[in-house]
């Protein structure tokens, strides 16, 4: 077979993809139909695709690439990393300088008393593990019957069975037997399109009470704990209302359920803050880490455990772990990491430069006929699309519009999701001011493009 490199004709990378290659979340024969887009170099937040065209990644990859692409820093910690030492685990009274390390620096990071690192390959696995450690947990502390957890619609928690199950999208839940039993999910605090007459504060506490309700329903001896992104990503950006947190903060400790934030995508500063339970001021027993932390250059994840929990599940033997939990080049990988994030002050650069630069051009977007509403939290931003804003209206047929600008974004160079018809951004962090007027500017003109097309077609209300 001859060498498959990027100087193929795009037409023949095309064809191998579409034969070969199962792409997740894609109809195959609808992408074989139409060839993928390949893409060959990055750098900064820059992509380039094999014809050639320099787009602008407005996605981080798929929320991860804080750090930016091209860091030849974090190449040369995983080429060090591997000469010196390439694999070993941690399962038979080892250990490695890479996983200690990272599992300290993380203990250093995290809020609270958050010090207990269990390292896996990604958020996934993470989350598989958090649904076994708290119902163990609970049954070494005497109550094996506290293993429920809760979870809200439209959450995302990977694509692994266990944490699928956690997830709340019907569209998984609908294929290959999910969930598996003892998790239920309640209502999300999006006010855009289930607020009805209500403000965002009333209901932020009315869907945070959600949870107070499905503990009374179940029997507090029964749910083991509540599990939460502090902003829904893959569910479309949903920042919830300023109530909400406060109140299932309240809620957890009330009942004596453990809180377990999913910081996979609000991680390592994408809110303007380390973590997004800083943001919103949550006091998680458990953090699930992955993305951010390595910025997508190695597969890692992790659960970020506090002492007490640690410590009951330190008791006997946790009988769980991964291959390549706490791979040594991965970890290297996300401790050189850590460390630009925190001397390059990516952090800082996020709250007091890019967001608000981003936030002035971002907000300005409400006034556009497509946009019903935009939220921006650090660089973490939505609009929902709707065919008529004073009414809050959804479109009739969910998803069209958000397609069609998804396709006018790549059409015009930057790369946008679109998450039904809610429009989301979330760009390397280290994205620069000239940068964002950049992606501003194209997602404008995406904006544009798709309103005349949608007019075309009939889809909005009439002026
Ligand atoms: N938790 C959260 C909050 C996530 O966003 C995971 C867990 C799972 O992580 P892994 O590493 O197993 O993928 C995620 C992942 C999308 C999209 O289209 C989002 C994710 C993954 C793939 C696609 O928005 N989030």
């Amino acid at each position: 077979m001859k060498p498959i490199t990027n100087h193929l004709p795009t037409a023949e990378l095309q064809a191998l993809d579409a034969a070969h290659h199962m792409h997740p979340f894609t109809a195959g024969h609808g992408l074989a139909a139409k060839g993928a887009r390949i893409i060959t170099r990055a750098e900064g937040v820059w992509l380039t695709d094999s014809e050639g065209a320099r787009i602008i990644d407005g996605m981080a990859g798929l929320w991860c690439v804080n750090i930016g692409y091209g860091r030849r820093e974090l190449a040369e910690a995983a080429a060090r990393q591997m000469t010196e030492l390439p694999y070993y685990n941690t399962f038979f009274q080892t250990s490695h300088v890479p996983a200690i390390a990272l599992a300290a620096r993380l203990a250093e990071l995290a809020p609270g008393d958050l010090n207990h690192v269990f390292f896996a390959g990604s958020g996934s696995e993470a989350n598989d593990t958090n649904i076994r450690l708290v119902r163990h947990y609970w049954a070494r502390k005497g109550k094996p019957e506290k293993k429920v957890i809760i979870s809200r619609r439209n959450a995302y928690h990977g694509s692994s069975v266990g944490s699928g199950s956690l997830g709340g999208m019907v569209a998984m839940h609908a294929q290959g037997g999910m969930p598996i039993p003892d998790i239920v999910h309640i209502d999300q605090p999006n006010w855009f399109l289930e607020g009805g007459e209500a403000s965002p504060e009333e209901f932020g506490l009315e869907r945070a009470r959600l949870l107070e309700a499905k503990i009374a329903e179940l029997g507090e001896n029964r749910v083991a704990a509540f599990i939460a992104e502090p902003i829904q990503g893959a569910g479309g950006v949903i920042v919830p209302p300023d109530s909400y947190w406060p109140e299932i903060q309240r809620i957890c400790d009330a009942h004596d359920i453990l809180l377990i934030a999913d910081e996979v995508i609000t991680g390592f500063g994408r809110t303007g803050n380390w973590f997004g339970s800083q943001t919103y001021d949550i006091r998680p027993h458990i953090m699930t880490v992955a993305k951010g932390l390595s910025s997508g250059y190695a597969p890692i994840g992790a659960s970020i455990i506090c002492d007490e929990v640690a410590d009951v599940i330190a008791g006997d033997e946790f009988n769980h772990g991964y291959t390549y939990s706490g791979h040594p080049v991965c970890a290297a990988v996300a401790l050189e990491n850590l460390r630009l994030l925190e001397e390059e002050g990516v952090v800082d650069h996020v709250r007091d430069v890019a967001h608000p630069h981003l936030a002035r051009r971002w907000h300005a977007l409400a006034d556009h006929p497509l946009v019903g509403e935009t939220k921006l939290v650090g660089l973490m931003g939505s609009l929902a699309l709707t065919p008529d804003k004073a009414a809050r209206a959804a479109f009739p047929d969910p998803g069209t519009a958000g397609f069609i600008t998804r396709e006018r974004c790549f059409a015009n160079n930057v790369i946008m999701r679109h998450v039904w018809d809610r429009m989301v951004i979330s760009p390397p962090l280290v994205i620069t001011t000239d940068e964002i007027d950049i992606l501003m500017d194209r997602i404008t003109t995406a904006l544009d493009e798709a309103h005349a097309q949608m007019q075309a077609e009939g889809m909005l209300k009439a002026a």
